[in-house]
């Protein structure tokens, strides 16, 4: 065995190794959150009344029931791929009111557990997250990570964001949080274009989702729900081993990175056409590492998209280097991987899209079997 190989129930160095075992999130209970300030920069604005009025009450049990079908369809698939599945249980925690010293909120939580956990090696980080709706919602997977953590694995949670209203630009432009991710025409005044975020720097935030994993390298994402401290405590804590490279993408509302620069495996990442990468350092580092940059088709889902765009169709899951799982009515996409050489593996999960997540967000790979390597 490779000396770098860690032999541990959690184990997982990149997006592309071949996957053994995997959260995936449950929706069951999912409270409506309120359209607080900093949720107004991930609701999109055409749902903002249905947030407004529906705040603290469930969402439509219609709406629930088909995404949790969604994420059972994801279950079963990746059990028929062999990869051993755990899922988070009926945890109530976070769907109902709660209050701190700093805030209150209804409640809510996703089942996009790739916000909420980082893994990185043989560690589990719990991410402090920034929206407040989501304060609690580590405690969802506290029984799984214990769990890891009793038989080996190394668990530390990033301190817990206060969340308080020093936390949040107050004076963020309503109207710049119009322009959405993924939409065109964009002008380069925009609040993260021209660097203003609805988070401040008053404390470490991040979402593990801001940051992607390639071996001994990891990109991180300055975004609406992670900001500079919170990416220089990821990279103080992962140091001397992993380096951290800031990337910044030509994109309005930045969250979360695993639906605009998506590795499906050694040298070949997916780069969406509508935010293309805008750091020059990150380029020169993927071209010199003989890295190939794709553009993959947008998606197609006619579903409802209440916090993401529609390139969630390119939110995969690489089993391997081989089989990548995609939505079943994403035909562009599809055909795309078989055109470069994947075999796409297919989940009908259009039904979750309406949460925010696709299928990178709605996992967290505990286990990938492969060891720690440089890629550039
Ligand atoms: O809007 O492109 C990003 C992933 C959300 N968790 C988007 C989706």
């Amino acid at each position: 065995m490779n000396a770098l190989r860690i032999d541990n129930p959690v184990c997982s160095y990149n997006e592309w190794d071949p996957l053994e075992e995997v959260i995936v999130g449950s929706i069951e209970g999912v409270t409506v959150p309120a359209l607080s300030h900093e949720m107004k920069a991930f609701v999109r604005r055409e749902y903002w009344d249905f947030y407004r009025e529906r705040a603290g009450q469930p969402y439509p049990v219609e709406m629930v029931k088909k995404a949790a079908a969604a994420l059972d369809n994801l279950e079963h698939v990746l059990q028929d791929q062999g990869v051993i599945v755990r899922r988070p249980g009926p945890v109530r925690l976070g769907s109902e009111p709660f209050r701190t010293p700093h805030f209150e909120a209804p409640g809510f939580f996703n089942a996009d557990v790739r916000d909420v956990l980082l893994v990185v090696g043989d560690e589990i980080i719990e991410a402090p997250m920034s929206q407040r709706c989501r304060y609690f919602e580590h405690g969802r997977y506290r029984a799984l990570v214990q769990d890891y953590w009793r038989r080996g694995a190394r668990w530390s949670a990033a301190p817990k964001a206060t969340m308080s209203d020093a936390l949040y630009d107050w004076d963020y432009p309503e109207a710049d949080m119009a322009w959405f991710r993924g939409e065109s025409g964009v002008p380069d005044t925009v609040g993260p274009l021209v660097g203003r975020f609805i988070t401040t720097e008053a404390e470490p935030c991040f979402d593990a989702a801001d940051f992607t994993r390639f071996g001994r390298d990891i990109l991180a994402q300055r975004s609406q729900v992670t900001n500079e401290l919170g990416i220089q405590w990821v990279e103080r804590h992962l140091a001397p081993h992993y380096r951290v490279h800031r990337v910044k993408f030509r994109d309005p509302g930045p969250v979360h990175m695993d639906a605009t620069w998506v590795p499906v495996g050694k040298g070949r990442v997916l780069s969406c056409p509508d935010r293309p990468c805008l750091s020059p350092e990150v380029l020169e580092m993927f071209k010199r590492g003989g890295w190939e940059v794709l553009s993959p088709p947008r998606g197609i889902a006619d579903v409802e998209f209440h916090m993401s765009s529609r390139w969630l169709s390119m939110n995969v899951l690489m089993l391997d280097e081989e089989r990548v799982l995609v939505e079943a009515t994403e035909a562009p996409t599809i055909q795309f991987f078989r055109e470069i050489g994947l075999k796409p593996v297919l989940v009908d999960f259009k039904d979750h899209y309406v949460f925010g997540g696709g299928l990178h967000c709605a996992t967290c790979d505990v286990r990938r079997r492969g060891t720690l390597e440089s890629y550039f």
